[in-house]
């Protein structure tokens, strides 16, 4: 049998960033994860990063390649009955701003980090189990490539192992809380090799439905339709995409967007959804195994990042002093910033996307657009929302070895 303190399931970033701000601190921990390398390195999810994530990525010394790659957003746009706004984010903020860098980057450059200091990371472990976490002995069982079974015995169990992971399902019914909401909306992502055609985020409220433009990489845009949660991505072909990305995006008189090759599309649900607590015995819930937000105002990423920044405080606190209260305290402050992001994320989904069986709603939509695009006290409201909330919890470094 294995032994660590800390076992990590799921190399997505909550498992990543929270090994790493474990391996500063002088913890041991081994993070198992059930997909390839080049699986995890390659899966399309989120764009933006709020100031905190940001800030994370630079204690963590993560931040190399982001802070020459990315692209450092002040404002954002919104677009609505053809014409354009624009929402002067840092201005109306104090300073915050966004910063484009995919979270694909961010797990390379986290996975690349950890082999160079040659910690422990397994992929494509099969059946992953959690034996006795509501006891003071937990152990994780997995299987290895050749077929037989591993047992890692540790301290404490992070369950970082996304929506559809083995750690919040091994929680005995009864014990959590969970809550949901579904959308009648999906969003078709897609990914086209071409200049993105504005510099800053573009968000349209469309009667045909919502669309973004975000962008990779000065070669590479981003691009977001709302489409039915039953959407075929076969009746999806690239003429039809541009034609409808042209449609919403267009303004009065403005130029067309730049067309590009199509290299990726996908069709992804929208749902509200938190467990509490994030917490059962020695097994703790971080970022999307405990809670999913519908991707309009982009938190999912930044709340797995809060979460283990907590996490990691607590779990450093306890191995230096023995004091359980920042563990004890962990569920209670990360549901606090979960819940904010869940309010605004559900906010900023209803005021821009378009449900053609309720045309009262459209009304009220444009009224509350038009308010917040003239009134600098809606937008700061809103801003101070999209940027995100302060970082919470400190980074712990391991004391430097006597010389
Ligand atoms: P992740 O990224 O899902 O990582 C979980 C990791 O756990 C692994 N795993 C297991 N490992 C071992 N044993 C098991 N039994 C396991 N089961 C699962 C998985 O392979 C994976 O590597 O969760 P994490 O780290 O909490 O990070 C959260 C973010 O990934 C997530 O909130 C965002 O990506 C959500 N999201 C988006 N957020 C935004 O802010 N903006 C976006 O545009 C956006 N687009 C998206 C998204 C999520 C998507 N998913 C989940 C389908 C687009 C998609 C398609
Ligand atoms: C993205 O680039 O994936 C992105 C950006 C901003 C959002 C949502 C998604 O609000």
């Amino acid at each position: 049998m294995e032994r660590t303190q800390v076992a990590i399931i799921g190399a997505g970033p909550a498992g990543l960033l929270l090994g790493r701000m474990l391996e500063l601190a002088g913890v041991d921990a081994v993070i198992l994860e059930h997909r390839s390398r080049a699986h995890v390195e390659g899966r399309i999810r989120a764009g933006m990063l709020e100031h905190r994530t940001a800030r994370l990525l630079e204690e963590l010394g993560l931040d190399e390649r982001m802070r020459r790659e990315a692209f450092v957003h002040h404002g954002f746009e919104m677009r609505f009955d053809g014409t354009r706004h624009r929402i002067p984010m840092a201005e109306l903020t104090g300073g915050c701003t966004a910063v484009m860098y995919s979270q694909q980057e961010i797990v390379r450059d986290a996975i690349e980090a950890r082999a160079a200091s040659r910690l422990p990371l397994e992929f494509e472990v099969g059946e992953v189990r959690l034996d006795g976490p509501d006891t003071d002995h937990p152990k994780v069982r997995y299987r290895v490539a050749d077929g037989s079974e591993q047992v890692l015995a540790c301290d404490f169990i992070a369950g970082c192992d996304g929506f559809h992971g083995v750690s919040r399902t091994s929680i005995p019914a009864g014990v959590l809380t969970s809550y949901q909401r579904d959308y009648p909306f999906a969003w078709l992502g897609v990914l086209a090799d071409v200049a993105p055609s504005t510099f800053e985020l573009i968000y349209a409220c469309h009667e045909r439905g919502f669309a973004l433009h975000s962008m990779r990489s000065s070669e590479v845009s981003r691009f977001y339709l709302q489409v039915p949660p039953d959407a075929d991505l076969a009746d999806w072909p690239d003429d039809r995409i541009w034609a409808e990305l042209q449609l919403r995006l267009g303004t009065d008189g403005g130029a067309p967007l730049a067309e590009g090759a199509i290299t990726k599309k996908s069709v992804t649900a929208m749902r509200s959804f938190v467990v509490e607590p994030m917490r059962y015995g020695r097994l703790f819930l971080a970022g999307d195994a405990a809670h999913i937000v519908p991707p309009t105002a982009a938190k999912g990423l930044n709340l797995a990042a809060a979460d283990v920044r907590l996490l990691a405080d607590a779990l450093c606190t306890w191995y230096e002093s023995g004091d359980p209260t920042a563990l004890d305290a962990y569920s209670d402050d990360a549901l606090r910033g979960v819940w904010r992001a869940q309010q605004f994320s559900r906010s900023m989904t209803s005021l821009l996307h378009h449900d053609p069986s309720d045309p009262m709603e459209w009304r009220l939509q444009h009224a509350e657009l038009k308010h917040l695009c003239t009134s600098e006290a809606a937008m700061r409201n809103f801003c101070e929302n999209y940027v995100g909330l302060p970082a919470v919890g400190r980074v712990h470094r391991r004391e430097p070895e006597p010389t």
